[in-house]
């Protein structure tokens, strides 16, 4: 069986795994973006707006943006960082077990004069995407392979399809359960790494390692009117809940950081 296939997601080059139970998942080289997974019971698990750019000239609205070296706007960089908008290479992929699995790297040699300039740090990063059954589980490796520390933030920006966002409940993350209500845009220092979104679609489980923290967004009818890669009601249909490491991580030369997610 063929675990990994080269396809095409708009204008940009793909990567389709699939386990033996049917379960797939399907990445951009641009951005190691996974923008979907269907669980083995073939139900779509990600949003991805219609309206997305997907020729690489803008990151992906949708899916799961990586994001590094920089969250947000909470540093001089670019926002959010440039591995979501940088084209990253296909490392391996193969089964493990009953799991498909493929591995994207990129590298400071990968960038572009202009954004190594501007972040001219030897880091490594390598992406492992996996899925099967119901299940996709993402880990984010970022090694420092220079001769001086460098400071960074990560997340995984996951898009989650929910049938209507005002029925999501989400429990774990804080003392309280979280409903949306117009929208939301939250931070969440030091999370217990163990979340459930509840919808009339079934609960989702989200565990998390390494990234300390988490955020959920969502832009509510205002703000996603003034996106203009999303259709005006499209924020009905997603809920982000990010893993993230939101202080800046201090990582000395040759060593390893690495950051583990599940959704099941
Ligand atoms: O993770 C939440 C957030 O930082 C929000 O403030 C929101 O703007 C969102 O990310 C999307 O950012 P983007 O740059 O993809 O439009």
């Amino acid at each position: 069986m063929t675990i990994a296939t080269h396809t095409n997601v708009g204008q940009l080059p793909a990567i389709r795994i699939q386990a033996p139970d049917g379960a797939e998942a399907t990445v951009t080289l641009y951005g190691a973006h996974v923008v979907s997974m269907k669980g083995a019971d073939g139900q779509e698990r990600l949003f991805l707006s219609a309206k997305s750019a997907l020729d690489g000239r803008k990151a992906i609205r949708g899916g799961v943006p990586v994001i590094f070296p920089q969250f947000a706007e909470r540093g001089a960089g670019m926002r959010h960082g440039f591995a979501r908008v940088s084209t990253w290479r296909l490392e391996d992929s193969g089964l493990e077990g009953d799991a498909a699995w493929a591995e994207f790297g990129l590298a400071l040699g990968d960038l572009p004069p202009s954004m190594a300039d501007a972040w001219p740090h030897q880091f490594m990063l390598a992406l492992r995407v996996t899925v099967r059954a119901n299940e996709l589980a993402m880990a984010l490796t970022v090694r420092n392979l220079g001769a001086a520390p460098f400071p960074f933030c990560a997340a995984l920006h996951t898009y989650l399809l929910v049938p209507d966002v005002c029925e999501a409940r989400i429990e774990g993350i804080s003392s309280d359960e979280i409903s949306i209500i117009d929208k939301l845009d939250a931070v969440y220092p030091h999370v217990a790494g163990r979340a459930l979104l509840s919808t009339s679609a079934g609960t989702r489980v989200m565990e998390q390692g390494g990234f300390l923290d988490a955020v959920v967004w969502n832009p509510g009818a205002v703000d996603a009117a003034a996106l203009a890669d999303m259709e005006k009601d499209e924020y009905k249909r997603f809920v982000c809940i990010e893993p993230a490491l939101l202080d800046p991580h201090m990582l000395e030369p040759g060593k390893v950081w690495r950051g583990t997610y599940r959704l099941s």
